[in-house]
């Protein structure tokens, strides 16, 4: 069965989830734990000189190292309606990077908030993991903003980095149900990344306390109520979590 590697706590790992759910892809799921499992990652990942990062799939001979790559894997086995259909691929395409953008420009935040809220902290640590490892939590949060060279930190900075994005996908939206026409991986990439201004509820999103508190930014998630009631509405709609 393939193995997918992946971080609970981050919308990458989400979206492709999604992606795996809707088509019925089966697979078993492995957590990766940052700093702590980043060499048995990069080994995982075919160099042990290069940046690996999760979600990784593995089935037999096949590995992919990114969440596009497994979306698109999944569309070509998967049972579901296609989330890339050909037609409509290059819009998809360009949204989901658009996400991305999204997502990188509010990880130092993220980090920088996971690693100051002690229940965060604890709750980040992986299911099974021994509670004397809790202190490394910290570290691995500034290990990842290294490495990801995330240094918009502070509210202000991710508010300047993403509103203007938020914004053109508010007007994209402007009244339509989905972002390219018909349910696609655009509307699940974007709606996964929404996680950085208030995450989803139950079972959508099963962070604690701490964890909702540090992904929480309140202004920007009260200036786009209408990009996140969106939101919610694609997870009812679309999303049913295996
Ligand atoms: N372009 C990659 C980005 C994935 C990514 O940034 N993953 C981060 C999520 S925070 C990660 O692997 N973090 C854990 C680590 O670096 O140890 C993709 O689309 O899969």
């Amino acid at each position: 069965m393939p193995l997918l590697y992946g971080l609970r706590t981050s919308p990458w790992t989400a979206k492709v989830r999604w992606a795996l759910d809707h088509h019925r892809v089966a697979y078993r799921y492995r957590e990766h734990v940052p700093l702590l499992g980043e060499l048995s990652l990069r080994w995982r990942a075919g160099s042990l000189r290069r940046k690996a990062t999760v979600p990784l799939f593995v089935d037999g001979d096949l590995l992919l190292t990114d969440s596009l790559s497994i979306a698109r894997h999944a569309d070509a086995v998967g049972a579901g309606t296609p989330l890339l259909p050909q037609p409509r691929a290059e819009a998809i395409l360009e949204l989901d990077a658009e996400g991305d953008a999204i997502l990188s420009a509010a990880r130092g935040r993220v980090l920088a908030r996971v690693g100051a809220n002690a229940d965060a902290r604890r709750e980040a640590l992986p299911p099974g993991m021994p509670r004397v490892l809790g202190p490394t939590t910290a570290l691995a949060t500034r290990f990842m903003a290294r490495k990801y060279q995330s240094d918009a930190d502070s509210d202000d900075r991710m508010a300047r980095a993403v509103r203007p994005r938020l914004e053109a996908l508010r007007a994209r939206l402007s009244g339509r149900r989905y972002l390219a026409d018909e349910f696609s991986y655009a509307d699940v990439s974007v709606a996964s990344v929404l996680h950085c201004l208030r995450p989803p509820r139950e079972p959508w999103c099963t962070f604690g306390a701490g964890m909702r508190e540090a992904w929480t930014h309140d202004g920007l998630a009260r200036e786009f109520e209408d990009l996140l009631a969106w939101r919610d509405g694609i997870f009812e709609a679309h999303y049913q979590p295996a």
